[in-house]
């Protein structure tokens, strides 16, 4: 397995989560590649460290830039797990034989949505948590201007919040794939295009992170971002001037999920960080870390301030179509093209 000072030799920016002498732990390493927030993936990988003694050696990517790295590293596997980041790579993944069939026997103990990812990618995937898309925007920015509060996606092709919204690429962000797939699905292919080429006029930053736009909305840096829901509430409740949106038309999820790569070289402990996620303990973790997606584990507690899908329009998103390989290829080449060479 490579020791921390190899991965960062490669060039890879290495979180550790351990950072331990040289000397080997006596239950062993693993190497996780993490696709939440860092503020999430730190106590989770200290907490499998305490639980069990295995030492974590920690990469914080976006999921797209995490499937990009698997891909790279298919001939000689650097990662053991992938956990965390949406739902729709991990899929590709699995169907490109990226990653390793893993039955847990935890997974009674998940929700149906979880265990139906898992029966879709032939067990080579899991889900953790959900949640869902949507925006935020700056409630003192917005007054400032004099715009009327957006509640829609139409809303964000309008003139007057020109230049005024971020969002991630998704080329490297699962958020703003959901978004590509979410819009297709809400409104039809063409008229999704339509949508996504005069929004790109009001477009002022693709951020290569998903979260990021709810942070740049929650400082006025930007008046609206696109994001996960639970990403914007971790900036309301931190105290920030936004107003979350769960827009009208309706909107897309995901099912935030976890695989083992192939050929990982730490297949035990793998297997041990894959049965320890799923339980409700290591699930609770998120909450206290300000992470405010919808466990997987039907025991884990639902944070309070977690939005709930109860009260959100959702649209029955289909993975098994917007997670394979040709789909996600096809509909991001196809954004390159048209949207965002586009003039603004
Ligand atoms: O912040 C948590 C979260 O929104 O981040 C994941 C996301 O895929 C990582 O960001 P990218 O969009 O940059 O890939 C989500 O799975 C998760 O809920």
């Amino acid at each position: 397995m490579p020791t921390p000072r190899r991965l960062l030799a490669t060039g890879f920016a290495v979180t550790l989560t351990a950072l331990l002498p040289a000397a080997a732990s006596a239950q062993g390493n693993l190497t996780v590649y993490c696709s939440v927030q860092e503020e999430w993936c730190r106590p989770m990988m200290q907490a499998f460290e305490r639980a069990t003694g295995v030492r974590v050696a920690m990469t914080r990517k976006s999921s797209g830039e995490t499937m990009t790295q698997i891909r790279a590293e298919a001939a000689n596997p650097r990662g053991d797990v992938w956990w965390g980041g949406t739902g729709d790579p991990h899929m590709q993944a699995a169907e490109e034989n990226l990653t390793v069939e893993y039955r847990s026997p935890r997974m009674s103990e998940l929700h149906p949505w979880a265990t139906r990812q898992a029966e879709q990618a032939r067990f080579r995937t899991i889900g953790i948590y959900a949640g869902a898309l949507g925006y935020s925007y700056n409630t003192t920015e917005l007054t400032r201007r004099r715009i009327a509060a957006p509640t829609c996606w139409a809303d964000l092709a309008k003139p007057e919040f020109r230049g005024e919204i971020q969002v991630a690429d998704p080329n490297t962000s699962g958020t703003a794939y959901t978004m590509l797939a979410t819009l297709l699905q809400v409104m039809g292919e063409e008229p999704a295009f339509d949508f996504l080429k005069a929004m790109h006029r009001n477009v002022n930053q693709y951020t290569r992170s998903g979260a990021a736009p709810a942070r740049a909305a929650a400082t006025g840096e930007t008046l609206v971002g696109i994001t996960f829901l639970h990403d914007a509430v971790t900036q309301k409740i931190a105290g920030a001037p936004v107003e979350i949106v769960a827009p009208c038309e309706g909107t897309g999820y995901e099912i935030g999920s976890m695989s083992i790569i192939r050929g990982a070289r730490n297949m035990e402990n793998a297997q041990r960080f894959y049965d320890w996620a799923l339980s409700a303990e290591a699930q609770a973790i998120a909450g206290q870390a300000n992470s405010f997606q919808l466990p997987s584990n039907r025991n884990a507690p639902i944070p309070p301030q977690a939005p709930r899908f109860e009260n959100i329009r959702l649209i029955d998103y289909d993975f098994a179509r917007w997670g394979s390989a040709a789909e996600r290829t096809r509909v991001i080449t196809r954004w390159e093209r048209e949207v965002r060479a586009g003039a603004r």
